[in-house]
């Protein structure tokens, strides 16, 4: 059924931000519900919790993970671990609709052959936001991360190699995906405090799927 934020879609096309970084306008718009059951799947097992940072504060943005590793932070630090610390268990395995819409994102983005092993999934509601930070927990930097949103728009800020860098600032909606790799795969980035709204497939929330090769 078509409805406000189907109406009048953009074409999905790709804009090259910066060396080895792509925007994939609309790349994963077509197989929307498709992701959301698979995350929801995911959570079902893995519920979304608030992690605290190692100085102590509860990250406004609610977290879980799928695939052989899941990322963690608790008052010990940031780090990747096989095993949910909520249930004990192995995180939930990653779904192969997942995979497969990484692996073909990176592939259009010239990162042929990635195999991620973790998935972190991000869910924001409004006044949630995610603070200027590099990903660099993972063990080898050589591999792109791949970043999808669903649901709510937000303004994503990506700067540079050091933090005093004035970030640029990207809109990502509905289905877009980003690919980060070579020399911008550690640069700073962060998002904006959430504003209001309501998504017609997700509500009042944003989802952000990073899939990373962590081991
Ligand atoms: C650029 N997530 O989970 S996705 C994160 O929207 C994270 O939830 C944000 O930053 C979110 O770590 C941003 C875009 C993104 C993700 C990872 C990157 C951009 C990146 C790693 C290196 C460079
Ligand atoms: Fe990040």
């Amino acid at each position: 059924m078509a409805d406000l934020f189907d109406s009048a879609p953009e074409p999905p096309r790709r804009e090259d931000i910066a060396p080895g970084a792509a925007l994939l306008r609309g790349f994963a718009r077509g197989e929307d519900r498709a992701l959301i059951e698979a995350i929801d799947a995911v959570v079902a097992r893995a519920p979304f919790r608030h992690m605290v940072t190692p100085g102590g504060h509860a990250m406004s943005v609610a977290m879980t993970s799928c695939g052989s590793a899941g990322w963690v932070t608790d008052r010990r630090g940031y780090r990747y671990a096989s095993d949910d610390p909520d249930s004990a268990q192995p995180w939930p395995q990653m779904p192969p609709v997942l995979r497969d819409l990484a692996q073909r994102a990176a592939a259009e983005a010239g990162f042929a052959g990635f195999d991620p092993d973790a998935c972190l999934i991000n869910r924001y509601v409004p006044g949630a936001k995610m603070a200027l930070h590099q990903d660099k927990d993972e063990r080898d930097f050589s591999a792109p991360i791949v970043s999808v949103s669903l649901g709510l728009p937000a303004t994503f800020q990506f700067g540079g190699l050091a933090r005093s860098d004035k970030p640029r600032r990207y809109e990502l909606r509905h289905g877009d995906v980003f690919v980060w790799g070579g020399p911008t795969r550690l640069v700073y980035h962060g998002v904006l405090t959430l504003k209001d709204g309501e998504h017609p497939l997700l509500g009042r929330q944003r989802i952000n799927l990073t899939f990373r090769k962590a081991l």
